[in-house]
């Protein structure tokens, strides 16, 4: 007995030793130091022994017991600190590898061209108002002059919805709504930019939807010397000091004068070249003196009160600004594009 519990402590010893994982080593614990183990078994046969030898025998078993218990037990705590070494080796950061770079996006060009121009009238007192781009007849058209047949509404060919409901083919419904609301109380000064729908052939300068930026000034004493001085502000701003506007005679039914601004040509200074088709101006936006039937029809007491009003395209004054030449590159997304305007090329 005292051999086989021997043999037995060297066997369990060399398979502890052999253990490489803490599953295994478990598995040992349990065949070895079980309940039903081989040194129960062997100690079984204690009976058959002298009553000399019983308690050689019983405290040879709690040896063979406890030696293999105190070797699993160290085993545990090598195999529990080569796993945690290993986890640590697996979880190293190498901070000397260059890092990843994160792509950032960036403002679209056209939005950032309608945010300088907002930021530029805001700062000269004017408040940026909105309107719906589904319009009624009456604000898109009779509000402001342009009664049902007026022949100038074909300068604006229209998506109907209905007879009376329409995509709103300019920013001006929102002048019209605007007046309305004030109830003829002047001042008013705001800017409206917002998308227009027109049934235009899309070519290089002209899209069926786009962006407008309307603005309107509706105050005692307003003069087109206001109209004029405001636009050649802008005019600097978004193209350069050294820049002149020129106003030249058109029609507009709201407008009364109309005009057409040109801008001083900002690609040859004005010496006359491809893009200004040699003349030296290069047209920007309409405007005029708002028309006394468009204040009387939204309340106003057009001998107190006159204004100016003015339209604009920004995607037409980003290609000049930023020498875009097709007015689709602003719709289709190409990435080649829009990172040309990123700040973090
Ligand atoms: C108007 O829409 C008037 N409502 C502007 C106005 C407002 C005049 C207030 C007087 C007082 P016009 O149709 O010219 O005007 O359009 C204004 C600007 O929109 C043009 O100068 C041009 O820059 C832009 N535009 C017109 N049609 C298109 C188009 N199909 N695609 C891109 N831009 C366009």
């Amino acid at each position: 007995m005292e051999q086989q519990l021997k043999a037995l402590q060297t066997e369990a010893l060399q398979k502890i030793e052999a253990a490489d994982n803490l599953k295994d080593l478990n598995d040992i614990r349990v065949a070895y130091l079980g309940k039903k183990g081989p040194v129960t078994e062997i100690l079984k046969g204690m009976g058959k022994l002298s009553a000399e030898e019983r308690p050689k025998m019983g405290a040879l078993g709690n040896e063979v017991r406890g030696a293999i218990a105190s070797s699993i037990e160290a085993k545990q705590t090598v195999l529990e600190q080569a796993e945690i070494q290993k986890q640590l080796e697996n979880e190293t950061i190498d901070v000397t590898l260059p890092g990843r770079s994160v792509k950032t996006g960036c403002q679209h060009p056209l939005t950032r061209v309608v945010e300088e121009i907002e930021d530029l009238f805001i700062s000269m007192g004017y408040t940026v108002a909105e309107g719906p781009e589904v319009e009624k007849d009456y604000y898109n058209f009779e509000a402001l002059n342009l009664p049902k047949g007026h022949p100038a509404r074909d300068m604006q060919d229209s998506f109907y919805i209905t007879e009376d409901i329409l995509m709103r083919t300019h920013t001006s419904p929102v002048q019209a709504r605007t007046m309305e609301k004030h109830k003829g109380q002047g001042p008013v000064k705001i800017i409206c930019p917002g998308k227009v729908y027109r049934r235009d052939n899309d070519d290089a300068t002209h899209s069926h939807q786009f962006t407008q930026i309307e603005g309107l000034v509706i105050d005692e004493n307003i003069s087109m010397g206001d109209l004029k001085g405001t636009l050649e502000v802008f005019a600097k701003k978004m193209f350069g000091e050294d820049r002149e506007i020129r106003l030249r005679p058109s029609f507009f039914p709201f407008t009364e004068p109309s005009v057409e601004v040109d801008v001083s040509c900002m690609f040859c200074g004005g010496e006359g070249c491809n893009i200004c088709k040699g003349t030296g101006w290069i047209e920007i936006l309409g405007a005029g003196m708002v028309h006394p039937n468009v204040l009387e029809m939204a309340g106003f007491d057009s001998k107190k009160y006159t204004g100016f009003a003015f339209g604009m395209g920004p995607e037409r004054i980003a290609m000049l600004k930023y020498g875009i030449d097709d007015i689709r590159h602003f719709y289709t997304n190409d990435v080649r594009f829009l990172k040309q305007f990123s700040v973090h090329q």
